[in-house]
């Protein structure tokens, strides 16, 4: 009997368990990396994945987010393209007695009970991270010191974090001055054309480029090097993710500073998926670590970079 119920209890445990996953897109290097991660954490954890890339539009991650509300799927995750208007899609999930998990980006809800828990980075600290790299690289630099900004998509919490935690250090000092801000999507083709146009506006006059992401700040050096000048010489370059090209282009020193964001968000969201499952409490914020990388650590880090 003692043998029976252990079996008994074990086929309860390993029941297999369906996640739907609402990814918002796969506009970069860093977002294929979190997809994969996604999709081999589940695979490894057991657990049956319902995969939808909305492609960044809010009104396709409705859709999937019924759709898997439609199919009584067990947990929902939701990497969300940007912060407002969740209330009404998260109500619908809560009545259908389905528990929500945000994973990367952060909603913005008056009632936090809609969702279980948030894991991802802290983008206010990536923000100024970048800012106090900027006060050093440029500490002697005979101000005005003119900085372009490349800000991912609009209304997303990555680009609203990092544009303020950058804004705080920034304020420091004030021989720093945004010239140009722009949105680019967090897409390598839209961070070169902004780039194109703020040189084409500003010329010599930027000094500085913080780019959302390491995608953008690709596009940008393209620009950079076709309007003439040297990225990472003529233009310091701050970018965030750290992804394998961007560290290459640092070792080549056409980016000076890469503030980590870990896209490997896999594995932390199954773990939350199985302890909700066995019924234990989350707490409603997991926060990834991340570093800051230089060019002298470029070369050496580039050979060990998973995304
Ligand atoms: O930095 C960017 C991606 O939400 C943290 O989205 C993520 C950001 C990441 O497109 O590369």
């Amino acid at each position: 009997i003692a043998s029976e119920e252990t079996a008994t209890a074990a086929v309860v445990s390993d029941r297999e368990f369906t996640l739907g996953f609402s990814q918002l897109g796969s506009e970069s290097d860093w977002r294929l990396a979190n997809t994969d991660s996604v999709k081999e954490a589940a695979a490894e954890a057991g657990i049956r994945l319902r995969f939808d890339n909305a492609e960044q539009s809010q009104t396709k991650q409705f859709e999937a987010i019924r759709r898997f509300i439609g199919e009584k799927v067990d947990v929902i995750a939701i990497a969300p393209v940007v912060q407002s208007g969740w209330e009404p899609i998260l109500k619908e999930a809560k009545q259908a007695g389905i528990p929500v998990i945000l994973s990367d980006r952060n909603v913005e809800v008056s009632d936090p009970s809609l969702y279980v828990t948030f894991i991802g980075s802290d983008f206010t600290e990536e923000g100024r991270k970048a800012g106090k790299y900027l006060l050093d690289k440029t500490r002697d630099f005979a101000g005005p010191v003119g900085i372009a900004e490349l800000k991912g998509t609009e209304g997303s919490s990555p680009s609203i974090e990092r544009g303020k935690g950058f804004r705080e250090i920034m304020a420091k000092r004030e021989d720093l001055v945004i010239l140009e801000s722009e949105y680019a999507d967090f897409t390598q083709e839209q961070g070169k054309e902004a780039m194109r146009s703020f040189l084409n506006k500003r010329g010599r006059d930027i000094r500085v480029l913080f780019a959302h992401n390491d995608d953008m700040a690709l596009g940008a050096i393209e620009a950079i090097e076709e309007y003439g000048l040297e990225p990472g010489k003529d233009i310091v370059i701050i970018s965030v993710d750290g992804t394998r090209k961007a560290f290459e282009m640092m070792a080549e020193g056409k980016i000076n500073c890469v503030v980590e964001c870990n896209p490997l968000l896999g594995p932390n969201l199954m773990q939350a998926v199985k302890e909700l499952m066995a019924g234990r409490t989350l707490p409603k914020r997991i926060i990834t670590p991340e570093s800051v990388f230089t060019e002298e650590m470029a070369e050496k880090e580039a050979a060990g970079r998973k995304y």
